[in-house]
């Protein structure tokens, strides 16, 4: 039991999400490495939703909502630490889930599908019991998709997501949406509009922007997205970093 008053209490919340995660082994192997960088970067960014992840949520918003076929892609950490927000998105935008996993094993996809249907997931992709089709560019089991979800989707949001894959969707014509705690990543440079922020935060901000946001007409929505440019929030991103660094930050 981790004492509410402890200064680093989100923190070891999230690490004991992480620990379970791995006790019901959805998680790879290496899946506490990611984290641990995640947690490096969170505190150069102050642990809070910067000005720049927030103009990047609502441009995933926009589009997210634009999209004719969109797909919420989810791994073994982004099912440990935010599993019923994932559903809740899956939900108010009207799009499956679909597993996707770097370290692909039989045993973690059957676990998280059952994790996502009892969390209420309405449709889940990516299982070893359908059709798949394979995403040019990419080679090995990284490479299959499901037909119906990301080979078909036109935005794909894809969080903790390996460079290859996001730059290999990108170059098979789709949006890539990513939150991603590195702004120097190579899936944080080579996505369409990356959310530098913790899953953990991002996830729910992009919730309610959609719910904002859904009301407004395509003109609209298309000047929220002709208004973000990736490479631009990322340099924005990385001046705050940099004054952490420094030291230009309130000790
Ligand atoms: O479940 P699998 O098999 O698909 O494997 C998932 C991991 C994450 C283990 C795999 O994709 C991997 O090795 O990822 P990387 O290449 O280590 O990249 C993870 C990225 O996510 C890093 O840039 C981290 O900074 C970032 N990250 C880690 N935790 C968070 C995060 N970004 C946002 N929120 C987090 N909580």
């Amino acid at each position: 039991m981790i004492p509410k008053d402890h200064p680093r209490y989100d923190s070891l919340v999230l690490r004991a999400r992480m620990v379970e995660a791995s006790r019901k082994g959805i998680l790879a192997d290496s899946a506490m490495i990611a984290h641990g960088r995640g947690e490096a970067f969170d505190y150069l960014i102050g642990e809070r939703t910067t000005e720049p992840a927030e103009k990047a949520v609502k441009a995933a918003a926009a589009a997210l909502i634009l999209a004719e076929h969109p797909v919420i892609s989810v791994n073994g950490n982004t099912t440990a630490l935010v599993l019923e927000d994932i559903v809740k998105l899956s939900e108010v935008l009207n799009a499956p889930i679909e597993i996707n996993l770097f370290y692909r094993t039989p045993q973690r996809i059957e676990r998280i599908e059952k994790m996502l249907n009892e969390a209420g997931a309405k449709k889940v992709l990516g299982t070893d019991h359908e059709e798949k089709a394979l995403i040019k560019g990419l080679k090995g089991p990284r490479a299959n998709a499901s037909r119906e979800g990301v080979y078909k989707a036109d935005v794909v949001i894809v969080p903790l997501e390996d460079g290859d894959r996001a730059e290999a969707l990108v170059a098979n014509g789709k949006k890539v949406i990513t939150v991603d705690l590195n702004p120097l990543s190579r899936t944080a440079k080579t996505s369409s509009i990356t959310i530098v922020d913790n899953v953990v935060r991002a996830v729910p901000l992009l919730i309610e922007k959609v719910e904002e946001l859904k009301n407004l007409d395509e003109n609209e929505l298309e000047n929220v997205l002709n208004h973000f440019n990736n490479s631009r929030n990322l340099k924005e991103t990385l001046k705050i970093v940099s004054k952490a660094y420094t030291g230009d930050v309130e000790l």
